[in-house]
């Protein structure tokens, strides 16, 4: 046997797009925002590097158990799931982050190609390079690009039937009618006779999802401040972090989480294009997390115009996994 043959397979270099808007169009969404009667800032703006790992943490956490309750329904109905979506064909994931939840489908799924798209491209990069070494057989494509605003889908993508995946309950940031409006482009990304693979979060008692969004450790309230410090980075703002804290809870009315950074005490704020004096308690609004009923979930995947769908959950229905054909 040569030495050669010893070695692993060469990976070829995953193709990457970068679809991104410039930077002066992020900092002008950011600049209005900030202005805003009712100042928000765009969850988009939590993934900057420290932020893409602080949700991984988060992930971790025993408070956040989605992502857990997710993994479990994959695991224990993986060849149903897998027999419902079809094998041999592009994967699209959507949020790809550290790209682990695709990659353990990649058995089940045999893809034709993996197309992982994010916000965070140098995050994504990084992932993408290590997941080539794994899987050198398999063609790679990376697209940095904010999918919630606009979805494209580069040439390179090899055309539908495809299988979307949108894991973690990333709908749940949506507002109702923009989710629906998402889901509607993701069907047409999905194409004639693809599935959409889609995770949500189920309602569930108030003090458990509270307890998710604002764990013990305070990996959840760092995830949310750290996002003062990207949009200091993004339009040289002056936040200091120490001058806010972070608010967190589930209104069962409107059926979602809100998080808010609230001011500690007077502060006067300056960006580039911009000023603002925040009063003590004014709060700065930064994500909302809608949680789904079963029946809540099915509506909207038929006003989506998916035809047909199964939903699977975990034991305590904490969590529903659903494939559904476009
Ligand atoms: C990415 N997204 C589904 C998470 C969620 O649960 O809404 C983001 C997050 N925010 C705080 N913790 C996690």
């Amino acid at each position: 046997m040569g030495s050669n043959d010893l070695r692993a397979p060469l990976a070829a270099a995953p193709r990457f797009f970068d679809l991104r808007t410039t930077g002066s169009d992020l900092a002008a969404e950011l600049s209005a925002s900030l202005a805003a009667t009712a100042p928000f800032i765009s969850p988009k703006f939590f993934y900057d590097p420290l932020g893409s790992r602080l949700f991984e943490a988060i992930c971790e956490l025993p408070e956040y158990s989605l992502t857990r309750a997710e993994r479990r329904i994959f695991e224990a109905h993986g060849d149903e799931i897998a027999a419902r979506v079809g094998v041999d064909r592009p994967l699209v994931d959507l949020g790809a982050g550290n790209c682990e939840k695709a990659e353990r489908l990649f058995d089940l799924l045999a893809p034709s190609q993996y197309v992982a798209v994010d916000i965070a491209a140098d995050f994504l990069q990084e992932r993408l390079a290590a997941l080539a070494l794994r899987h050198p057989a398999l063609a790679i494509v990376g697209v940095a690009e904010d999918f919630t605003c606009s979805l494209q889908v580069p040439a390179a993508v090899e055309p539908g039937p495809r299988t979307v995946f949108y894991p973690g309950s990333s709908i749940g940031n949506f507002a109702p009618d923009a989710a629906l409006a998402f889901l509607s482009r993701m069907r047409e990304v999905c194409g004639a006779g693809g599935q959409l693979v889609l995770g949500a979060d189920l309602v569930r008692d108030k003090r458990s999802l509270d307890l998710a969004y604002d764990d013990a450790l305070g990996v959840t309230a760092a995830f949310n401040l750290n996002v003062l410090r990207n949009v200091n980075r993004l339009v040289a703002a002056d936040f200091d972090v120490a001058d806010w804290r972070h608010v967190a809870f589930f209104d069962p009315v409107t059926s979602r989480i809100e998080m808010h950074v609230e001011a500690r005490c007077d502060v006067p704020v300056r960006w580039r294009g911009g000023e603002r004096r925040f009063s003590a308690t004014d709060r700065i609004h930064t994500e909302n997390s809608y949680k789904y009923t079963l029946p809540g979930l099915r509506a909207l995947l038929q006003r989506a115009g998916f035809t047909e769908w199964e939903v699977w959950t975990d034991e305590p229905r904490s969590f529903a996994v659903a494939v559904a054909a476009a």
